[in-house]
């Protein structure tokens, strides 16, 4: 098979392969959109939201800084006040040439609008003429994405309530839920006084009741969300480290109520190590940064509870190698994308590539880690042109040393690559 011929199969049979995106921000329309009024819509979509990413925004402070517009007058500001100053400088005064300006652009074109305008109003017409399950709907068929897997905060108030009080909040059968907890690690008290609030008879000390309280309170949590999986976002050393001395509180949770809890369950754990959260916590959202996470803490749970599966990725470019390395030595653990600062072409394709020559095809790509629905669009369209690029290296090569490909082992690999991994991974969620 010619170099060619090689490139159009691969990209085909790579576009054409149906993504279960494993980790979004996205909402089923239960949950309130961003169009319906209230303003406490969790389904956020639409040229306004899309252009107020907080990717965005912190791209826009860097060439409107603070001291020519103070934060707090912007976050004052109307989201379309908000969106039109990001319009302008980032799209009109300055080249739109990062990938998260790049994204709106593929967003749009992949919409069958111009990305042209110098202003939003011809974008806010369009988007005033959809409405948001129908929107769904497109955005998945255009992304070519099967299943949308949510991020459901039980410690958020106000998603709680839903979850409460809406028999319709788990029913929509495009999107999976996935129960994240991170104040269980990142802020016991919190998560004490809440869980508390709900009923539940914990205290600060893990002791015996606690622990029992604690672990009624996850599996009626994964009962009401029919979770795939349970995340959290966790720091860098020293705050994350396992086990931790100096927190011996998160040691016995982790291993007296999460990990037997999922072990019950046979639901993975997904660790996304490595935020630094609030650096700049003017910028909100967009104010947090990154550290090296410790990857021998992922080795430790994988080496000391074989019977936990954990999904892990790592927010920094130098934990990469390493933490390839480990996968090697543990099935039990599941390497998946390119999160946040790293889902950038030239990181994708190195982490990739890396992967591959070290994992084979053993391990998830990519998430697209979508908070405004429509950027399902532009995140799968640019990772599947990057993952076709790295397969088609590594099939060349593979068919240099004499195997003789055929199209059927690159639909496999496809369909491994960007769904089964994953749903194989999950099991109960997909079955
Ligand atoms: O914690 C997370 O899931 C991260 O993805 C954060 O939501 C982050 O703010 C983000 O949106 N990354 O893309
Ligand atoms: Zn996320």
């Amino acid at each position: 098979m010619d170099r060619k011929t090689l490139e159009k199969a691969i990209s085909r049979i790579i576009s054409e392969q149906p993504v279960t995106d494993l980790h979004t921000h996205c909402y089923a329309p239960a949950f309130g959109d961003s169009s319906d009024g209230t303003g406490k819509g969790l389904l956020l979509w639409g040229i306004d939201e899309l252009v107020t990413y907080h990717y965005l925004v912190a791209e826009v402070y860097r060439v409107v800084p603070p001291n020519e517009l103070p934060y707090e007058k912007f976050w004052a500001m109307s989201k379309q006040q908000q969106a039109d100053h990001v319009w302008y400088h980032l799209f009109v005064r300055n080249t739109p040439i990062s990938e998260a300006c790049r994204g709106v652009l593929t967003t749009l074109t992949k919409l069958g609008l111009d990305p042209n305008e110098k202003t939003l109003e011809p974008y806010r017409k369009w988007f005033a003429q959809q409405n948001a399950s129908d929107y769904i709907d497109q955005v998945m068929q255009i992304a070519n994405v099967d299943s949308i897997t949510m991020t459901n905060t039980v410690f958020d108030d106000h998603e709680r309530d839903i979850w409460l009080n809406n028999q319709a909040a788990g029913s929509d059968p495009r999107f999976k839920a996935v129960l994240r907890i991170d104040p269980l690690l990142r802020d016991w008290p919190k998560a004490v006084a809440v869980m508390g609030k709900l009923g539940y008879q914990v205290s600060e000390s893990l002791n015996q009741q606690t622990i029992a309280e604690t672990k009624r309170f996850l599996g009626d949590w994964i009962e009401r969300m029919k979770a795939v999986y349970v995340a959290m976002s966790l720091p860098p050393p020293p705050e994350f480290i396992y086990p931790n001395p100096a927190d011996p509180t998160a040691d016995a949770f982790i291993e007296k109520c999460l990990l037997p809890v999922l072990a019950e369950r046979d639901l993975p754990w997904a660790m996304m190590i490595g935020s630094r959260l609030r650096v700049n916590p003017a910028l909100k959202d967009a104010g947090d940064m990154l550290g090296d996470a410790d990857v021998m803490s992922v080795v430790n749970l994988c080496a000391n509870f074989p019977r936990n599966r954990f999904m892990v990725t790592m927010l920094s470019r130098q934990n990469q190698h390493e933490f390839c390395v480990a996968a090697r030595k543990f099935a039990n653990l599941l390497p998946f994308g390119c999160w946040w600062f790293l889902n950038n072409p030239s990181l994708i394709d190195e982490i990739t590539r890396m992967r591959v020559e070290l994992l084979g095809t053993s391990f998830a790509p990519q998430h697209s880690d979508a908070r405004i629905l429509d950027q399902l669009i532009y995140k799968w369209d640019h990772s599947r042109k990057l993952i076709t690029n790295v397969l088609v290296d590594k099939y060349a090569d593979v068919i240099e040393a004499g195997f003789k490909l055929t199209g059927e082992h690159i639909m496999r690999d496809a369909r491994l690559l960007l769904r089964d991994n994953y749903r194989n991974f999950c099991k109960a969620g997909y079955v």
